[in-house]
């Protein structure tokens, strides 16, 4: 089995949307206890404190309707230089949110090592508006669309390039709210999408064998897991800022984070949205925990 070098990386950051809280669910996640599970499954966890993220929130950004967009491309940007110098250390990025704007620091990072990234959005929501498109002005409605290059120029360019990944290479699980334009978006550049209706009709095993042979196929170096833990449905993580009913059950989770796991694909994680101001005695950061455990292979020892 093999053994990882594990950077964890806190980014408290809630200005990607409106509600208060979420800034604390690194804090939440490692009061559930993730350092302990990964390391009691053998592999070196290191923890590197929290990125520096700004907490002064503005209603509207000069020029744009986007809120606090300085604030969040600053905070980004100290992410994605982190999650470079993790990979140039040879660890793998384990990224705790935090609200999911935070997903284009990541994937800016990322995307600067490897040539051909996969990603598995695994979320209630397609991520994919753009500053046109979003009927909230919220950042973390963007940052699917900003990583494939689109929506205001200076989301697109962290680090300076852009796009970041593919629309070929980017597969969405559990999708069950997406906006006109997003849907739009996921037509015209053909990106693959199982929603609940899929889940539904052909079960997670099915999703998930479809997904990581389309990763085998696109013949990507690398997968990057992005979950948003509304992804799953509220009644098993209520801690998120914007539920959505009808998602993916606690058990399928876990198998589709199992299946993940012996599939040796996964290359850098990323768990967001947990909110424990929003929470039920920390059950969305425990759900989290759980859920890397068997990411990082609990079930198989
Ligand atoms: B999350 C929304 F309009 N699409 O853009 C938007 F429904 O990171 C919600 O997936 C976005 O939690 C949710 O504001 C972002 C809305
Ligand atoms: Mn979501
Ligand atoms: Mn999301
Ligand atoms: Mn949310």
């Amino acid at each position: 089995m093999n053994k990882l070098s594990i950077s964890i990386i806190g980014v408290p950051m809630d200005l990607g949307q409106n509600r208060r809280g979420v800034d604390m669910g690194p804090s939440a996640i490692r009061y559930a206890g993730v350092v302990e599970r990964l390391q009691n499954l053998g592999h070196s966890v290191k923890d590197e404190g929290d990125i520096a993220i700004s907490h002064t929130r503005k209603e509207q950004s000069p020029n744009t309707h986007l809120r606090n967009l300085e604030d969040v491309i600053e905070g980004n940007t100290n992410l994605a230089n982190k999650v470079h110098e993790v990979l140039s250390e040879g660890k793998y990025p384990l990224v705790l949110g935090g609200d999911h704007s935070i997903a284009i620091g990541t994937l800016a990072g990322l995307a600067d090592r490897y040539e051909n990234l996969g990603v598995i959005w695994y979320d209630a929501h397609a991520d994919l508006n753009t500053a046109e498109t979003s009927p909230s002005g919220n950042i973390h409605g963007m940052p699917l669309a900003a990583s494939l290059g689109l929506g205001h120029e200076d989301l697109v360019n962290i680090r300076s390039y852009a796009p970041k990944i593919k629309p070929e290479n980017v597969v969405i699980i559990g999708a069950r709210s997406v906006d006109p334009g997003e849907r739009e978006l996921i037509k015209e550049k053909g990106i693959k999408v199982f929603s609940m209706h899929e889940i539904d009709k052909h079960g997670m095993t099915e999703v998930m064998n479809q997904t990581i042979s389309y990763f085998h196929e696109r013949k990507v170096d690398g997968v990057h897991l992005s979950l948003d833990l509304d992804g799953l449905d509220p009644l098993y993580t209520p801690g998120v800022g914007t539920p959505v009913p009808g998602g993916i059950s606690y058990r399928e989770s876990h198998l589709a984070m199992e299946m993940l796991y012996s599939s040796n694909l996964i290359t850098s994680a990323e768990f967001v949205e947990v909110n424990p101001i929003l929470d039920e005695k920390n059950k969305t950061a425990d759900v989290a925990v759980g859920l890397m455990g068997s990411l990082f292979g609990e079930s198989l020892i």
